[in-house]
């Protein structure tokens, strides 16, 4: 599977030839375990989380990440140099990096509070606060992720959230990696957590003793993590939001004759490399038969060279290309499938962006791999996968923050309002709020203001 005559190969599909269930059965994400299934196993790692705090939590550490040698589930700030040591040039590339992802969040800093005066003498305003204590969940697994940690915690810090918690599994001998210790001292974060999982999501949204409680987690995990996250936020005890229902990565790739077939297909194999259950799509516009070879021999002699040629192999058996004859076809099939990440190397790519409904990140033109973004160029990698582009936006600043609203009138604006909200508490039968106002009104008849 994932393999055509031997090579690695996606499955091919011309739009016009196929029927359009054809189409929609090739753009299906690959399924995934019931939802129900995950859940009845975290369930109990919760509640154990919730009932003996610590000792759950480093229980499940142990046996999960085999990191049986730890004692505390929490290393806390200030952190150790010693925990922080690489090479000068891995430092510079975090630096880089976090420059250029404060800069872009920076920039999303609503000024000034909003204020509209909707009616003579009755004004309307809406501010925002940053949300206090925030939890990051830095998945662990194939790789270590200190950009995710960049991704959620400058962020969190450009907000000024007070507390910002990181959690992420340790590796085998109890250690976190050194970059993401480094980036948890440069966003400052209080503590972090050793722990993956459900029962590192519990553990933040509830607290242990040496835990602390959170009021958002924020941060792309497995399933586990994911139904843990949706559990936690169901629990009305537990009084913690999540930022968005997470699935494996995607991206869908849009390539007309201007492309390079080198630069698409290792686009779609950067995306292939996360996990076996990535999918990557690419949409010919109007490609001769030699053009597509070209695609697809670049493809299987670069992902034959790749370390992660296994992963990689199970991410393109279910993964396709669709030719198709016009930008038009191929931006309706892209904005029905939602992707996570759309590159666009087409020519006057720019233009295109035009035509995006949903997409949770793009990249324009040939000179934009969604690497840059993945890493340094600023924008967010924590992105609505699995078709929640259509209704979801990535992690953003305004992710940290929640919006107050106020209102303020003057007498002039009661006497200008008031009949208007007696009649709207009349129409409910509301008489103690119809109330609310008529005792002001009489009030100010008698001072004959
Ligand atoms: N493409 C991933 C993010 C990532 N890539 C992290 C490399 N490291 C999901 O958006
Ligand atoms: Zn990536």
């Amino acid at each position: 599977a994932g393999l055509r005559d031997g090579r690695i190969a996606m499955t091919r599909y011309v739009t016009s030839e196929v029927s359009a269930e054809t189409i929609e059965e090739a753009l299906r994400r690959p399924s995934q375990k019931s939802t129900e299934k995950i859940m009845n196993i975290c369930k109990p790692i919760i509640q154990e989380v919730q009932n003996e705090g610590d000792a759950a939590v480093l229980r499940y550490t142990h046996r999960f990440e085999k990191a049986t040698s730890l004692t505390s589930p929490v290393i806390t700030a200030p952190f150790s140099e010693r925990l922080m040591q690489m090479p000068p040039e891995v430092r510079q590339a975090i630096d880089i990096s976090f420059d250029n992802i404060w800069r872009f969040h920076a920039a999303q800093k609503e000024s000034k509070p909003l204020i509209v005066e909707t009616m003579p003498g009755v004004t309307c305003s809406r501010f925002s606060r940053p949300i206090a204590r925030v939890g990051l969940y830095v998945p662990g697994g194939t790789a270590v992720l200190p950009s995710t940690a960049l991704m959620l915690g400058v962020p969190a810090k450009v907000a000024g959230c007070e507390k910002i918690v990181i959690a992420s599994p340790p590796r085998e001998d109890g250690s976190i990696s050194p970059e993401i210790v480094y980036v948890a001292q440069k966003v400052g974060a209080e503590s972090i957590v050793l722990a993956g999982g459900a029962q590192a999501i519990a553990a933040m949204a509830y607290g242990t003793p040496s835990v602390s409680k959170v009021d958002k987690i924020l941060g792309p995990g497995n399933q586990f993590v994911t139904a843990a996250k949706m559990l936690v936020a169901n629990d009305t005890s537990a009084g913690v939001a999540i930022d968005m229902p997470a699935g494996p990565s995607e991206v869908l790739v849009v390539a007309d004759k201007s492309a390079n077939p080198a630069f698409v297909a290792a686009d779609l194999l950067s995306q292939a490399e996360h996990g076996p259950d990535s999918q990557v799509v690419c949409i010919a516009v109007d490609l001769s038969e030699q053009q597509l070879v070209a695609i697809e021999d670049e493809l299987d002699k670069q992902a034959n060279a790749l370390p992660r040629k296994d992963i990689v192999r199970g991410a393109i058996e279910h993964s396709v290309t669709l030719v198709v004859k016009t930008i038009d076809e191929a931006m309706k099939l892209s904005n029905t499938y939602a992707p996570e990440h759309l590159i666009l190397q087409v020519e006057n790519a720019i233009d295109v962006v035009n035509m995006v409904q949903n997409a949770g990140s793009v990249f324009i033109g040939s000179w934009t791999p969604e690497s840059v973004g993945d890493y340094s160029a600023g924008v967010n990698h924590a992105l609505p996968t699995y078709g929640y582009a259509k209704q979801y936006s990535g992690v953003n600043l305004g992710s940290y923050f929640k919006h107050i609203t106020s209102s303020k009138l003057t007498e002039d604006g009661l006497r200008n309002l008031g009949g208007t909200v007696e009649e709207m508490a009349r129409v409910e039968g509301l008489n103690a709020h119809e109330r609310a106002v008529s005792v002001r009104l009489k009030y100010l008849e008698n001072v004959g203001a």
